[in-house]
């Protein structure tokens, strides 16, 4: 039998594909031809202790091979996830991780709490990579102090698995999955969407009411891939890898890299079974090369006389 699941602080995803936050609601509106319970997991929307309703429109933009976003943290509150969604959550086979995002240590602090004792939250993934809100998001992400702060606090209130999402929009990211790592996070995501522009030419105005916003799709791939391979080179806790994944081609690069998991964000608009093909497709793929376990991927880039750059930071 091949093995697909993996573990991350005692908690077993079924496999190695999960839906990355923000493109899929709170896991409860799954289109019916969508089987969720085959995923690896699912990450639900960034919440934050009040409702908001994120940035005024437009907050899309379609860009080659990607998307511009600004939606600027829009959800439903923490409470009213509680209340609506965590009900409809419990019948799910596969694991629900909740996306927290905040603008003070004291907000992400007050959040974690509140969802802890929930069994059906398994863990928590911790946005601290938000392009687009002024307050937290970019300012904790791009600030290493803050990002081991935020780590210690969270840790001392969850034995629950603790994921740092961190952001591509800095020098060296290994320096922040460093970071996070020393204040006892179990695993960290890499990447969230790197900061991008589009103008319409025509009308001179910028494609989303922000002006700026997260560039994400194949567009990003590469280069999600490299921040993999450089935090991969830097630390021990696993990787759950994010950028661009359109197919379980995609998905083994990120493997090899050094993710020990991987979501699938973007590609879930144009699909939203992508997670379910992506996780079929790697454990066909395993069993065409006789790998008996998908961990058997994970940094298994062939060896090559190193060449790179990447190495000198580290
Ligand atoms: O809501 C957003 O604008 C948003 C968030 Br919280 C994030 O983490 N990444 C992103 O590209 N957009």
């Amino acid at each position: 039998m091949m093995n697909e699941t993996f573990t991350i602080a005692g908690v077993t995803f079924r496999n190695r594909v999960l839906v990355a936050s923000g493109t899929f609601g709170y896991g409860d509106e799954v289109p019916e031809l969508v089987d969720a319970d085959k995923l690896g997991g699912i990450v639900t929307k960034s919440l934050s202790m009040k409702p908001r309703d994120g940035n005024p429109a437009p907050r899309i933009a379609e860009t080659a091979s990607g998307m511009l976003n600004s939606i600027g943290l829009a959800n439903i509150g923490v409470q009213k996830f509680i209340d609506e969604k965590i009900p409809k959550l419990s019948s799910f086979a596969s694991t629900v991780i909740a996306n927290i995002a905040a603008s003070s240590v004291e907000e992400y602090c007050a959040v974690l709490e509140a969802l802890d004792p929930f069994k059906v939250v398994a863990g928590f993934e911790i946005n601290v990579s938000c392009p687009n809100v002024k307050e937290g998001g970019l300012s904790f992400g791009t600030d290493k102090v803050k990002v081991a702060l935020i780590t210690r606090e969270l840790r001392r209130r969850t034995k629950k698995p603790l994921i740092i999402k961190l952001t591509p929009n800095v020098t060296h990211i290994s320096e922040f999955a460093l970071a996070a790592e020393s204040e006892g996070a179990d695993a960290v995501s890499v990447i969230n969407t790197l900061i991008g522009m589009a103008i319409d030419i025509r009308t001179r105005k910028t494609r989303i009411s922000t002006i700026t916003g997260g560039l994400s799709g194949p567009a990003i791939k590469p280069i999600a891939i490299a921040k993999v391979y450089e935090v991969y080179r830097a630390v021990q806790i696993p990787i759950i890898g994010i950028g661009g994944i359109t197919s379980w081609e995609d998905a083994v690069e990120f493997l090899l890299a050094g993710a020990s998991a991987v979501q699938i964000g973007t590609y879930n608009f144009v699909d939203p079974s992508a997670g379910v093909k992506v996780a079929e497709g790697i454990k066909l793929f395993c069993e065409k090369q006789s790998i008996g376990n998908v961990g058997e991927l994970v940094g298994a880039m062939e060896a090559q006389r190193s060449l790179s750059v990447i190495e000198s930071w580290l």
